[in-house]
């Protein structure tokens, strides 16, 4: 699975993140992806959203958003088919 912030350089404001989800190399169509985007200190609330298949096991989602400047942790939880779940995570640095 990998995570692309398709939105460079990342700034406050909206962003666009895609996920590939693939399986022993083949893409995955049908599972279900949260975007998950935490702060490295306390006291934020986490902006989560769904990214969406736009074919070929290629995620989706230009809803985030960035509220605050600095380090960001994106988690990327995928549920499949089957139940069985995978994440990522991307660290990055977010300026105004
Ligand atoms: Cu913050």
């Amino acid at each position: 699975m990998s995570v692309e912030l398709l939105t460079r350089p990342a700034r406050v404001g909206p962003a666009a993140i895609e996920v590939v989800v693939r399986r022993a190399g083949t893409p995955v169509g049908d599972a279900a992806v949260q975007v998950t985007g935490d702060m490295t200190h306390a006291g934020m609330v986490p902006v989560v959203v769904t990214a969406e298949h736009q074919g070929d096991g290629v995620y989706y989602s230009e809803g985030f958003a960035f509220d605050m400047a600095g380090d960001w942790i994106i988690t990327v939880d995928v549920t499949h088919s089957d139940g069985q779940r995978d994440q990522a995570t991307l660290a990055l640095s977010v300026s105004r």
